[in-house]
């Protein structure tokens, strides 16, 4: 390591005096102004990684669903997941050294991660559309040269899309080719041989409208979308050309505020989705005859995909193990339908897909989702091997059932939620079933659920347990919630400090949307007055 042109390249990419940054639930993310010296910081990080694993690392400059003001950074390992967290400290220790001690931190780390210095780096770096990520993804470089890696800068791309390009080059182009077109040809012939016989029976499902969050989906869906069958036609709204990233739209508009994003014309009953700002979620939705609005949210996506593989799985009749992973999020009344009726085990992690990932991991089919539509599903090696043994092999049925799992394992992502391939895998499942929308949103009735935010000095006074449904400190705060639950019926709600923003998040669901309002209001003024509550206190009425 050359500490000395370190010093030199890292006084052009100053850190601000006094700011702490945590490499939290998705990496880096602040106002963008403030990110420079993480970014180059970043590049520097990712080149010992990549020293460490000898593999190729990934850096994404994104914040995803944040505001256009907004910026961040994640790594990303070598088999396509996000970083390892015995990494993520040492990303944190290097943000947030001061300007003299960056030397003597990028030793220490390379000494207690036995980094071997004389290994080659490579460094995959990708970013989204916002005005202030060229430069940040600069910054990246001029990390990772500084520190002597080579790299290649994609430009442009989704979330997902980097980690495939990742994992791509790290499994010797076994997983598919690392570039744009590998991915667009991999993910549309999994999709055009799935969807065969759906589509040749010339039914309705054809159009699909998506509002891209005026980011990074829209231009590599317009690029796409000639490689889909012509089954399948897709119309993209908020495509950037006039709105700002994620303002009034997006998957995380549409997810929390519950209504339609602006910019998109919705006639009754007609199929819409949303992508958030770097295209690894995405939400269904629609309105019907009477014009109210419904959203298909991650815990359907995933009760649709579970329900299509489950079925599958009978007809091949090989005792393949399916498990679904979701978070605390997940309305009540999806956890119900899986264990319940389609009787499906249902595990609950904490939130942050990584959390999720681990856990899908124990199956050999695991179906993880957030409730905000972040989610995929995995394979294991063996389950991969014995799905391919028996398309080739078995006898009429088996083999039909066997070749479409084949397919949606080419289709499906297998390193990060990707709104595109989902996307994919649901139309799919639709067009093959002869599901409509509405059929697919009858499955079962959501409980009435309210999100909140407020604001307290401190967000890590609260520290919670069982996958963030209990509180454990402040004292008295999980006592509280108790009794507020109690005061309605089918009531659940938890609060956990964001890993993502200065606040803590507040949850409730009830039998009705007025009491779960209320719910949610009166566990928000309990934070509010338990855990140091700052600003204004929160207000009842929404
Ligand atoms: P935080 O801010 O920790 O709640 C949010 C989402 C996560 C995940 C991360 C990363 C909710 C309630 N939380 O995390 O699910 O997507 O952002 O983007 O949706
Ligand atoms: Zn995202």
């Amino acid at each position: 390591m050359d500490l000395d042109a370190v010093t030199k390249q890292s006084v052009l990419h100053a850190k601000p005096d006094g700011l702490i940054l945590q490499y939290g639930t998705a990496g880096f993310r602040t106002k963008a102004e403030h990110l420079d010296h993480v970014m180059f910081r970043m590049g520097l990080l990712a080149v010992l990684r990549s020293k460490q694993t000898k593999s190729t690392i990934g850096v994404m400059v994104t914040a995803s669903h944040n505001p256009e003001e907004d910026n961040g950074v994640k790594l990303v390992d070598p088999l396509g997941e996000m970083l390892a967290a015995s990494w993520e400290e040492h990303a944190t220790c290097l943000a947030n050294a001061e300007e003299q001690h960056l030397p003597r931190v990028l030793v220490d780390i390379s000494e207690k991660a036995a980094v071997d210095l004389h290994q080659d780096a490579f460094v995959v770096i990708g970013r989204d559309t916002r005005p202030s990520s060229e430069r940040l993804s600069q910054s990246v470089i001029d990390g990772v040269t500084v520190l002597g890696g080579q790299f290649y800068d994609y430009g442009l791309l989704t979330t997902p899309q980097l980690h495939y390009m990742v994992f791509c080059r790290n499994s010797n182009g076994q997983y598919g080719k690392a570039t744009v077109e590998g991915y667009y040809q991999k993910l549309s012939s999994a999709f055009v041989e799935l969807t065969k016989q759906a589509f040749c029976r010339g039914d309705d499902h054809r159009t699909l409208k998506v509002d891209c969050a005026n980011g990074i989906g829209a231009l590599k869906l317009a690029e796409m979308k000639h490689y889909f069958s012509p089954g399948l036609s897709v119309q993209l709204f908020n495509d950037g050309t006039k709105g700002k990233l994620n303002h009034l739209c997006g998957a995380d508009f549409v997810k929390s505020h519950q209504k339609p994003p602006q910019g998109i014309e919705m006639r009754a009953n007609e199929r819409c989705c949303s992508f958030d700002g770097d295209a690894d979620r995405i939400v269904y939705y629609y309105h019907d005859a009477d014009g109210q609005f419904h959203l298909i949210d991650g815990d359907k996506i995933a009760t649709l995909i579970s329900s299509f593989l489950k079925e599958l799985l009978l007809e091949i009749g090989d005792g393949l193990s399916l498990g679904v992973v979701q978070t605390a999020y997940a309305n009540g009344s999806s956890t119900r339908y899986l264990e319940e009726v389609m009787k499906v085990p249902v595990y609950c992690t904490k939130t942050g897909v990584k959390h999720l990932h681990h856990k899908a991991q124990e199956f050999d089919i695991g179906v993880y989702f957030e409730a905000n539509g972040h989610g995929t599903v995995l394979f294991s090696k063996a389950a991969e091997t014995k799905i391919k043994q028996l398309a080739k092999e078995s006898e009429d049925e088996k083999r039909k059932a066997a070749k479409m799992l084949e397919n949606i394992i080419d289709l499906f992502n297998q390193t990060i939620g990707d709104a595109i391939s989902d996307m994919l895998v649901i139309e799919a499942i639709l067009a093959l079933k002869g599901l409509t929308v509405q059929q697919w949103d009858a499955l079962y009735t959501d409980l009435p659920n309210r999100q909140l935010k407020v604001k307290v000095a401190d967000r890590q006074v609260i520290s919670t347990t069982d996958a963030e449904r209990q509180v454990v400190k402040p004292p008295g705060l999980q006592e509280a919630i108790n009794d507020l639950v109690k005061k309605y019926r089918l009531s659940r709600a938890f609060v956990r400090p964001s890993g993502t923003e200065d606040i803590v998040r507040v949850y409730a669901e009830a039998d009705s949307q007025e009491n779960t309002d209320s719910l949610a209001y009166e566990v928000s003024l309990a934070v509010f007055q338990l855990a140091g509550g700052i600003g204004e206190r929160p207000q009842r009425g929404f």
